[in-house]
């Protein structure tokens, strides 16, 4: 169960971050697993406004592996539920991967942007971005403007390969609310709210940044879409313990989008 302090944060800033949600260990062992079992492979590429190139691999089922069990494990789970009000059920995940020097930025955008198409009526959402990597201001971390959740979905646009919210709205809400960068180490995460505006810049470092981001929709808000990747699936609630003694191998027979 979140603390009452993790929920309020969520519902009042839209974000809040957990250390060592894994233990930094886990996460590097993880990171490397994932580079080893060729999960990349399975990766689409998404270019910024400047054409710098992101990539991400994303699958709708979370299997057996140890990634399925990472973005199942009951402490994401509970508390994704806790900031949600509600039961939060797995919707997608995803392995973003921005590489030293070269990892594009992702724009100012909503996730409710995007997912008010898949056909979820409300954005009782959120996600869970789990630090594999450590992310900081130079490797392009999460960007966010706090509390922007409470405006409703902006319109949002095409950036580059990328679908962006409303630049003028980001301007003034990033000029009043302030930019958050989440500087997180590897097992760190952030929750954050669908509606949430949030981005990240390129990554000028000699450093990769990857994450596991895992993304929920309230059971109250399923998605009305009859495309049956999007939806709800019934995913058993992983312990950590599981987790630890899992194979570290990362299946690569999903449903990669
Ligand atoms: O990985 C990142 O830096 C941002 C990803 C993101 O914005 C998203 O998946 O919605």
């Amino acid at each position: 169960m979140a603390s009452t302090a993790t929920r309020d944060a969520f519902r009042i800033e839209g974000y809040v971050i957990v250390r060592e949600l894994i233990e930094p260990a886990l996460a590097g062992a993880l990171r490397l697993s994932a580079e080893q079992s060729g999960a990349d492979t399975h990766a689409y590429e998404k270019r910024d406004a400047d054409g710098r190139k992101s990539r991400v691999t994303l699958w709708y089922t979370p299997g057996d592996d140890v990634f399925g069990q990472l973005s199942s494990l009951d402490r994401v789970v509970n508390t994704m539920s806790d900031c949600l009000g509600g039961d939060a059920k797995f919707f997608h995940a995803k392995l973003m991967q921005k590489s030293a020097y070269e990892g594009g930025a992702w724009e100012w955008h909503q996730d409710y942007g995007y997912w008010y198409d898949d056909g979820f009526l409300t954005d009782a959402m959120g996600s869970c971005y789990i630090a594999l990597d450590a992310a900081t201001r130079v490797n392009g971390c999460l960007q966010v403007i706090p509390g922007s959740h409470r405006y409703g979905r902006l319109r949002h646009g095409a950036v580059g390969e990328q679908v962006g919210a409303d630049s003028d709205r980001v301007a003034m809400l990033a000029e009043r609310d302030g930019i958050v960068h989440c500087e997180l180490a590897p097992g760190d995460a952030v929750f954050f709210h669908a509606s949430l505006l949030h981005a990240s810049a390129a990554n000028t470092s000699p450093d990769s940044r990857w994450g596991l981001i895992t993304s929920f929709h309230r059971e109250d808000n399923p998605s009305i879409s009859d495309d049956p990747r999007f939806g709800p699936k019934t995913t058993p609630a992983r312990t950590y313990s599981e987790l630890v003694s899992a194979s570290q191998h990362f299946s690569t027979s999903r449903d990669f989008l």
